[in-house]
């Protein structure tokens, strides 16, 4: 029995080479080799030089499409990686696709780097070819994860479900090139996390994402970038008022939201979390949403950036719902934000370049559009500097907005994933930056002060 933990930390190799020259202790160990060949079976590969008559469980033996590891995957925990290339599919979660568990969803992985799968450095690209309506299409099984694709080229939807059960669901590092319709369309899903992804929008896009949670607990929206760029950054009139389709101005409804993040799910208490993303040129920049009427549900959006929107910001609650509204930035707006939440806080916020500001000072109390039970520091019409807007870069390089945060509602970690809070004024004191990125600037100044100081001091 002595031997037992050895064999366990010596895990792999050690139990293959006995199993292999057929050693006295076989009959012992011949449960674990059965334990070892089972968890290999629990991953899948596919490659651009596979073939769907493989068994998909070595790269050699690699599938060929994505959607033939979808339909063997048969077990918890199972996960698909994918090697570098393009594949031209719809992938299909249909009926008869089994689920993951919520401790052990099934995954596919995009490997970029190529460390599974040994093929070269990569994207991996799910292409629709400006034909296929979707990229992903969900209709039943729960608990999988998509990691480090890029899903382009839909007609209506890069990824796509409505049926009404599909629950814990995570798309993460992902990028998605949004179509005229749809990045992310989820109607009456259950939980769902999307997680440091990029849409790749242009003025003709439609909304990146539009979640609508009718069952589950948790709806988490953090970490994503869906700003235009270059040229069509502040272009599309929505912050002088305009409504704008496609990219013109339009007079009824059907014009781009960058998150919509609803729920309306009067069975459970909802924990909505709304963190940490950057978004321009929209209707509704961030778009936040729970009328369950539930007790103990609670709403944080917070960090956000969002510009150059007709409503930077628009949050809504019913009265049970305990909202955190804080440290967000919703400037080049037509109004910077709309908040409607009677057991909310509204904290460390920070709009500028309003169109219809009828506030005029630098407080939102007593605006009819702000109506929260709790009203912090509201910094008003004070303009941020950012590193580079039109090139998706909004860290904060001036004064305004450093450090100037609130703990309520604060990230340990920016959209960059970098952690916070950094002393970015140089006080000695670290406290959160409003906005989605932490500043390292004047930390980084600081450094080079210090370094310059001992060389002074060196050659003297
Ligand atoms: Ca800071
Ligand atoms: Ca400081």
């Amino acid at each position: 029995m002595k031997s037992l933990p050895i064999i366990g930390r010596c895990i792999g190799l050690f139990v293959c080479v006995l199993a292999a020259t057929g050693g006295a202790a076989e009959g012992q160990l011949t449960p674990i080799v059965a334990d070892l060949e089972e968890s290999s079976k629990k991953s899948f590969y596919v490659t651009p030089a596979g073939n769907d008559s493989n068994n998909g469980q070595t790269v050699a033996k690699a599938f060929r499409t994505i959607q033939k590891a979808v339909n063997a995957a048969s077990k918890a925990g199972t996960v698909i990686y994918v090697a570098p290339g393009t594949y031209k599919e719809t992938v299909t979660l249909g009926s008869g696709v089994k689920s993951g568990s919520p401790a052990k969803p099934i995954a596919i992985v995009g490997d970029v780097k190529g460390v599974e799968t040994g093929w070269s450095p990569g994207e991996v690209i799910i292409d629709g070819q400006g034909s296929r309506q979707y990229g992903i299409q969900l209709g039943g099984p729960d608990h999988w994860t998509f990691t480090n694709l890029r899903i382009t080229g839909q007609t209506v939807a890069n990824v796509y479900t409505t049926a009404s059960d599909v629950s814990g669901i995570t798309l993460d590092d992902c990028t998605f090139d949004v179509t005229t319709s749809w990045g992310l369309y989820f109607a009456n899903c259950g939980n769902v996390a999307v997680t440091d992804c990029v849409f790749n929008r242009t003025a003709k896009s439609g909304h990146a994402t539009y979640l609508y949670q009718t069952s589950g607990d948790t709806m988490i929206v953090a970490g994503n970038r869906m700003s235009l760029k270059g040229k069509e950054y502040l272009s599309t009139g929505f912050r002088q008022g305009r409504l704008w389709y496609n990219g013109g101005s339009f007079t009824s409804a059907s014009y781009c939201y960058g998150i919509i993040a609803m729920a309306y799910n009067t069975a459970t208490p909802m924990k909505i979390t709304v963190q940490n993303n950057v978004i321009s040129d929209a209707y509704l920049g961030v778009y936040v949403y729970n009328y369950g009427d539930k007790k103990s549900s609670t709403m944080t959006v917070s960090h956000n950036t969002s510009v150059g929107c007709y409503y930077g910001m628009y949050v809504y609650s019913d009265s049970k719902t305990t909202a955190t509204i804080t440290n967000n930035i919703t400037g080049d707006c037509y109004l910077g934000a709309y908040v409607y939440s009677p057991l909310g806080t509204l904290d460390g916020h920070l709009a500028y370049n309003l169109t219809y500001n009828p506030c005029k000072a630098d407080t939102w109390k007593g605006c009819a559009y702000v109506s929260v039970a709790k009203l912090g520091t509201v910094v008003l019409q004070q303009t941020p500097e950012f590193a580079d807007a039109a090139g998706g870069d909004f860290s904060l390089t001036g004064t305004v907005g450093i450090d100037a945060g609130v703990p309520l509602g604060a990230t340990s970690a920016d959209v960059m994933g970098t952690r916070r809070p950094v002393d970015g004024d140089g006080d000695g004191n670290a406290v959160v930056d409003i906005g989605a990125f932490e500043s390292t600037e004047q930390e980084a100044k600081t450094l080079r002060i210090i370094k310059w100081e001992e060389v002074g001091v060196d050659e003297e």
